[in-house]
């Protein structure tokens, strides 16, 4: 049976990330996807003055229309949300669509680089922080982490102690798996690590560090590694095929970095991505 993921994020016009980056993902992977856009945005908020249309009413009257409809999802993955107001329609969802079967994914977006993002207030964290209680795998980057921890923020490298202590207290917050983006284990190296209820200790998987910051990438890494464990990998195995789907996205990319807050290159790299995850 094909599988089917609703994904809950915004459409950026500029930048390739959110639905520009998980749409193409999942297709590639054979996935359906039904998309309810949480806000349209002339470009990503790394750009200056972005162009922004809140769909909170949208959503509502999407799903009054899906109320006649007989749908129903593998998986629902929760990212970028247009603030704390649309919590309502987010718990509207997952009351009517979270079944046991179904996967939720929620890809905690409020920050990088050890900043929240402008938007991010108190009861947008507090919000994700619930969301994240309800979630079968969570997937913030260093900063979303420290955030939802109330931990400070620090440059890496992370320890393995570290890496464990923060997974154990981000799946103690009530998500069964946490994995953790943007980690470095030594210098020049970048990539993630895992901790599922089955693992005695987390796993990571590195890759060599392209230079600059690609937003995107970490809407790119949260579609791929869904992918792979809707198509039957477990935990482990997806974050190790979707560490090394970025390094193949940024293989191409402007070696000066110049073009980085345009997105990265990843649309050469999803035949690489549909090999791994039909390969045995
Ligand atoms: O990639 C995360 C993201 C999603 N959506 C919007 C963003 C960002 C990161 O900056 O600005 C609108």
């Amino acid at each position: 049976m094909q599988k089917h993921i609703l994904v809950i994020q915004d459409i950026s016009f500029i930048g390739r990330c959110s639905l520009l980056a998980a749409l193409p993902v999942f297709n590639a992977a054979g996935i359906r996807v039904t998309p309810l856009p949480t806000a349209l945005l002339s470009s990503h908020t790394g750009f200056p003055q972005a162009y922004r249309r809140d769909l909170t009413q949208d959503m509502g009257f999407a799903l009054e229309q899906w109320a006649s409809m007989d749908l129903c999802f593998d998986a629902i993955h929760i990212g970028y949300l247009a603030g704390a107001h649309q919590l309502d329609v987010i718990n509207e969802v997952l009351f009517r669509y979270k079944t046991e079967e179904c996967l939720l994914f929620v890809d905690p977006v409020m920050g990088d680089w050890g900043k929240a993002y402008s938007y991010c207030d108190d009861a947008l964290l507090q919000g994700m922080q619930q969301l994240c209680q309800k979630a079968d795998v969570i997937l913030p980057n260093r900063t979303e982490a420290a955030m939802l921890l109330g931990d400070p923020y620090h440059k890496g490298p992370d320890s393995p102690k570290d890496l464990l202590r923060q997974l154990k207290l981000l799946q103690n917050l009530g998500s069964s798996s946490a994995v953790m983006t943007g980690i470095s284990g030594q210098p020049g190296y970048i990539g993630a690590a895992c901790l599922s209820p089955g693992m005695q200790a987390p796993k990571a998987f590195f890759v060599t560090q392209v230079k600059g910051a690609w937003p995107g990438t970490g809407d790119l890494f949260a579609a791929a590694l869904e992918a792979a464990l809707l198509l039957g990998r477990n935990l482990e195995q997806a974050c190790d095929i979707a560490v090394r789907f970025i390094a193949e996205c940024l293989k191409n990319a402007d070696p000066e970095h110049k073009t980085a807050r345009f997105g990265a290159p990843f649309e050469q790299a999803l035949p690489w991505l549909v090999d791994k995850l039909l390969e045995e």
